[in-house]
């Protein structure tokens, strides 16, 4: 698959407008507050999209209702054929918005293509769901009974994303959302809003190929009053928000306190353990792709590094050689290996980092900076650090979203795995390790507290099958595969009565002559 140009790219996803506006089903608005995207790779203005207003946010509410109500009674099989149409068409344009997300994002080219894949891997999941939404039947204890589960929609999913997936995440969303007969509003980064409207207008042929309620999916664009009016609206029974967990708790709360039902996905602070029978080019290569892909910006980054002490100069050093060879500048250049920042102030949040490393007593094996010049115009570009420090330590104890590896040592796995699991957040994790031992008490209730803990794996890359999110302050909800597409359903216990008596249950006597 040959790498388009952006105009080309552009073009064929139909991006063509000065003002590309919000979208509410297949139709734009337009306001006359315009968001600039600007492309974090060489500072370019890509284009606008506009805010949706109040007025369009409360017509957009009411007509994806409606929607809804026309799309729960379509089969569940034929909901899935939509998503299945939907997955051919992202198989056309996967190098075209592959190559928007990364001009708009800033990760490599590889690495769009990624996230295109997993939109389609997605989309197939979801196909196949849509004929395995399934619930138990139970034997009753009265005679001529029985018991079954049902699952039917909730209605409108409101969906919050995150700028460092702008297509995927939605996706994991909205395809199990539509499949279970759900309506959907997304809220878009502010960062990315070009990918979001090429997504919509993808999912526009399809409703307009297959003759679907016009609006299954509809763009909320805005900056986060849009987020905390959705967190309160009482329409929305389902809130799906994956982003920081500052974001996340307030998303929560409000969503809590009407009672609704959030998914977050949040945070995380992802650890390797290093164990002495590590292989080590398995574990370099895992570290580095880990800690510097998406230039740090994966909720699944690895940000700790706990290596056994009788192997941690050898560890650090061949990390440390393996970035030296690290190709920074352009993402669209496929030779290169890190793109930038999202922005500036991403930039600032990074050295600032850096500094308070330096102030808790850190001490960098490699220091990044700012990179400056004709190639790095967007100013977004930094090189990556790798620092040596104390997991206890305020700065280690958050997470910092970019290319910031911290390493220290442990003797025994019990106290490696305490350092793992001693952060508030819980996402990922991994152990490089050939002992059978090591590795099952790595996965065992006392190992890992983590939802995604990886055998002789990185931290990031999880594949669409599992569940994916995790408990601590990663937020506990679980999006993409297994059986998350629960949350976008409310479960009904039915139970029928086929005889001509009525027995009670718990063998209550209740004779009213
Ligand atoms: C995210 O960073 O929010 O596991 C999602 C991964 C990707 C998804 C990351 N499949 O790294």
């Amino acid at each position: 698959m040959s790498q388009p140009t952006l105009q080309e790219a552009l073009k064929s996803l139909s991006i063509d407008n000065e003002n590309a506006g919000t979208w509410m089903g297949v139709n734009a608005h337009y306001s006359d507050k315009k968001i600039p995207s600007y492309s974090p790779v060489d500072g370019s203005l890509i284009g606008y999209a506009s805010f949706t207003t109040d007025e369009q946010y409360e017509k957009s509410i009411i007509e994806a209702h409606k929607s809804f109500l026309e799309w729960r009674n379509v089969p569940a099989p034929k909901r899935g054929e939509a998503v299945r149409v939907f997955g051919n068409k992202l198989r056309d344009q996967k190098s075209a918005l592959g190559l928007l997300v990364s001009y708009e994002m800033g990760k490599s080219y590889q690495e769009g293509l990624g996230e295109v894949q997993e939109m389609i891997d997605i989309c197939d999941f979801a196909v196949g769901l849509s004929r395995q939404l399934t619930g138990l039947t139970i034997k009753s204890e009265r005679p001529e009974h029985f018991m079954m589960e049902q699952y039917h929609p909730m209605g409108v999913i409101g969906i919050i994303s995150a700028f460092n997936f702008p297509v995927a995440v939605w996706a994991w969303n909205a395809t199990l959302a539509w499949v279970c007969g759900n309506s959907c509003v997304w809220k878009g980064s502010e960062k990315t809003p070009l990918c979001s409207i090429a997504c919509q207008k993808i999912w526009n042929e399809v409703t307009l190929e297959m003759n679907l309620p016009k609006n299954l999916s509809i763009i909320l664009t805005g900056d986060k009053n849009i987020g905390v009016k959705m967190s309160q609206d009482k329409r929305i029974p389902v809130v799906s928000a994956t982003g920081s967990t500052l974001m996340g708790k307030a998303v929560g709360e409000k969503v809590a306190s009407r009672l609704g039902r959030s998914i977050l996905e949040l945070g995380g602070n992802n650890a390797i353990i290093i164990t002495e029978s590590a292989d080590l080019k398995m574990t370099v290569t895992a570290a580095v792709f880990g800690a510097i892909g998406t230039a740090g910006q994966r909720c699944t980054s690895t940000r700790r590094l706990i290596i056994h002490e009788s192997i941690y100069d050898k560890v650090c050093n061949s990390i440390c050689d393996a970035y030296e060879q690290i190709k920074i500048g352009s993402p669209l250049n496929t030779k290169n290996h890190m793109g930038p920042l999202i922005d500036s102030d991403a930039v600032n949040n990074y050295l600032q980092s850096l500094k308070d490393v330096e102030k808790q007593g850190g001490k960098f094996l490699l220091k990044g900076y700012q990179l400056k010049g004709e190639s790095y115009s967007s100013n977004c570009y930094v090189t990556p650090s790798i620092a040596e420090v104390e997991n206890i330590w305020n700065v280690v104890q958050h997470e910092t979203f970019a290319p910031l590896l911290y390493v220290m040592k442990y003797s025994d796995l019990k106290e490696a795995l305490n350092t793992q699991n001693n952060v508030p957040q819980g996402l990922s994790s991994a152990i490089m390790t050939n002992s059978m031992q090591e590795a099952n008490m790595f996965l065992s209730a006392s190992g890992s507290d983590c939802g995604i803990a990886n055998v002789n794996i990185g931290t990031s890359g999880a594949e669409i099958g599992c569940a994916f999110g995790s408990e601590k302050e990663t937020g506990g909800g679980r999006e993409s595969g297994s059986d998350a597409w629960k949350a976008y359903m409310r479960r009904v216990t039915a139970t029928v009565n086929y005889g001509s008596e009525l027995p009670l249950a718990q063998g209550v006597e209740f004779d009213e002559s």
